[in-house]
């Protein structure tokens, strides 16, 4: 299981501050303990509240490659946010993300290509979100093609379903699910799949076990990747408890331990 850590994202409130105020402290310290927790990869969002949000991101970037040296998953809704991050990886990097509509597609394809990243695409086009499973899967399998067609590998390609909070619209979860089995279906061998879990449980009370549950539920049909937080340990200890009884780690009494050293 890839697990790229969520919590250097201008969404929580002392991530925003430090980004106004250039406060690398909290930055560097929340990148410490993300990989110590076992992150593999680190997301970086400078939140929809930068007015200079492509110079907030290169400072971000900047920052965390002085404390860790984990690849980073450049997460932005603004495209010209992306390419002066991207040149600043010092490993190759994820995009996060593009769609499967035919702009973004020509605009994040090369892009991934010129930078050897790897990229992240939800399944969304011109239209929205399609409600229906048959909807996301030839979604993602468009965005299969022009990868192919721009030479991004499908190794390099993690197709995400898209994750809507259970309290908004409950009847997504199931159909989720069933995106994730068939998006296995589409190659051989197939492109990876990601989520970003915390989306489940957005507004809810019961967040962490929400998250747990659904990490749990989503991985038995196939998710090979996720953007969680790797802090919340009763989540990571589910995370690794799935992945042993997936048949992915070896059993021993002391699996737990085993997995983090
Ligand atoms: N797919 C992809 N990328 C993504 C997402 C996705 N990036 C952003 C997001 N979704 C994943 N990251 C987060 C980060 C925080 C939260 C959710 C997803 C979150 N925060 C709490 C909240 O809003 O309730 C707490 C905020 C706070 O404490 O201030 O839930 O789906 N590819």
């Amino acid at each position: 299981m890839l697990i790229i850590g969520e919590r250097i994202n201008g969404m929580f409130k002392n991530v925003r501050a430090a980004i106004a105020e250039e406060n690398k402290e909290v930055i560097v310290d929340l990148a410490h303990r993300q990989v110590a927790a076992g992150a593999h990869v680190l997301d970086v969002n400078v939140g929809p509240a930068s007015d200079e949000p492509a110079q907030a991101m290169v400072w971000l970037v900047e920052t965390v490659q002085e404390a860790v040296d984990v690849p980073l998953a450049i997460d932005s809704a603004k495209l010209d946010v992306f390419e002066p991050a991207l040149a600043r990886c010092k490993v190759p990097p994820f995009i996060n993300s593009t769609t499967g509509a035919q702009d973004k597609l020509d605009f994040f394809l090369p892009l991934a290509q010129k930078y050897d990243a790897s990229i992240i695409a939800l399944t969304i086009d011109e239209q929205g979100v399609p409600s229906t499973t048959e909807g996301r899967s030839e979604i993602a399998m468009r965005i299969l093609v022009a990868a192919m067609e721009h030479g991004v590998p499908v190794e390099h390609l993690y197709i995400d379903p898209i994750t809507l909070p259970v309290k908004a619209v409950q009847d997504q979860c199931p159909r989720l699910l069933q995106a994730l089995g068939q998006f296995r279906q589409l190659s051989d061998p197939p492109p990876h799949t990601v989520i970003g879990l915390s989306n489940v449980s957005q507004r809810a009370q019961e967040k962490h076990l929400l998250d747990r549950i659904f990490l749990v539920m989503c991985m038995a049909h196939g998710l090979d990747s996720v953007i969680l937080d790797p802090l919340d340990k009763e989540l990571m200890d589910s995370l690794i408890t799935a992945e042993l009884l997936l048949d992915k780690q070896l059993y021993c009494d002391a699996y737990l331990e085993a997995y983090r050293r």
